[in-house]
């Protein structure tokens, strides 16, 4: 029993400074499209993009990264980070981890896995090749990026008639692990121009695209316009460029996209064509009055002994 008892405590003291168990973030591993030029120099995310230095890649302690290499320029190049804080540009030691295959195809990508460093820092990425002509930051970043999302329309910019209608695709993209609802919505709209959004409530799941669809109807709305004989006239979306905005949020984050509507006229003449019918309606009416006149004045007369 006392030694029970003294088994338990003392199985309870060695448990009493809890350890700290360190979870490491999960890591989803980070991927990256590079373009490697030396005329003009340096690194672009697109081949028409190479600037010197290139885009500045930025990772996690010891996450997994996959690069696709691309040469822009048709030349033999080849990826490594520098671990010095003053980069030599030889790819030498433990650095031989990050050195890519030789890449020369502007249109295959050669893919390259490899394990960023665990110590974080600032490092710097070269081609083994043309050296400090083709650099760029290799950033190990202790704090984990913070979940957002990007919101983007396809088109940005689109052309409707009146009378008809057209769409722009929205699509909301996860980023950094980012899940959660959204609301979406758009600003007010001008007499004679509506647009809707079809879904208005998404769900984002980590690293996932949801897409919302923006309808933008320029055909006739009303009946807010003049009176004339039979009515209101329905008001015609007035020619013009408008912007949409869509906004997206999830109470804290917000982010919004821009659509431009232009709205052409459908047909110059539709105002003198309506009137035209008017008239032509009223040419007929008119004829059928005086038929009938005609007619009871012929029938009275008929009808006379
Ligand atoms: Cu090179």
């Amino acid at each position: 029993m006392v030694l029970s008892i003294t088994l338990l405590a003392a199985v309870y003291s060695s448990a009493l400074p809890v350890p700290k168990i360190i979870i490491p973030h999960p890591a989803a591993g980070a991927s990256f499209t590079l373009y490697g030029s030396f005329s003009p120099g340096g690194w672009g995310t697109t081949s028409s993009s190479i600037s010197q230095p290139g885009p500045t890649l930025t990772v996690q302690p010891g996450e997994s990264v996959s690069l696709t290499l691309f040469s822009a320029d048709g030349r033999p190049h080849q990826f490594c980070v520098d671990y010095e804080s003053t980069p030599d540009y030889v790819c030498q030691g433990s650095e031989l981890a990050t050195q890519s295959p030789m890449f020369t195809s502007s249109t295959a990508g050669t893919t390259f896995p490899f394990n960023a460093p665990t110590t974080p820092g600032t490092y710097t990425y070269f081609c083994t090749i043309h050296r400090s002509a083709m650099t760029g930051q290799f950033i190990v970043s202790a704090t984990p990026p913070t979940p957002d999302f990007s919101i983007s329309s396809n088109p940005t910019s689109m052309t409707v008639q009146q009378g008809s209608s057209v769409i722009s695709t929205v699509t909301l993209t996860s980023l950094n692990g980012f899940s959660g609802p959204l609301t979406l919505s758009t600003n007010a709209q001008s007499s004679g121009l509506a647009w809707s959004l079809k879904p208005t409530a998404v769900t984002l799941t980590s690293g996932a695209t949801v897409t919302s669809v923006l309808t933008v109807n320029a055909s006739t709305t009303g009946p807010t316009g003049a009176y004339r004989p039979g009515g209101y006239e329905a008001v015609a979306s007035q020619v013009g460029p408008y912007q949409a905005v869509v906004t997206a949020t999830n109470g804290t984050l917000t982010h919004t996209a821009t659509v431009t509507v232009n709205v052409t006229s459908s047909n110059a003449n539709a105002p003198i064509s309506g009137y035209l019918l008017d008239i032509g309606a009223a040419a007929i009416i008119a004829a059928i009055a005086l038929i009938g006149i005609l007619w009871y004045r012929g029938s009275r007369r008929r009808t006379k002994p």
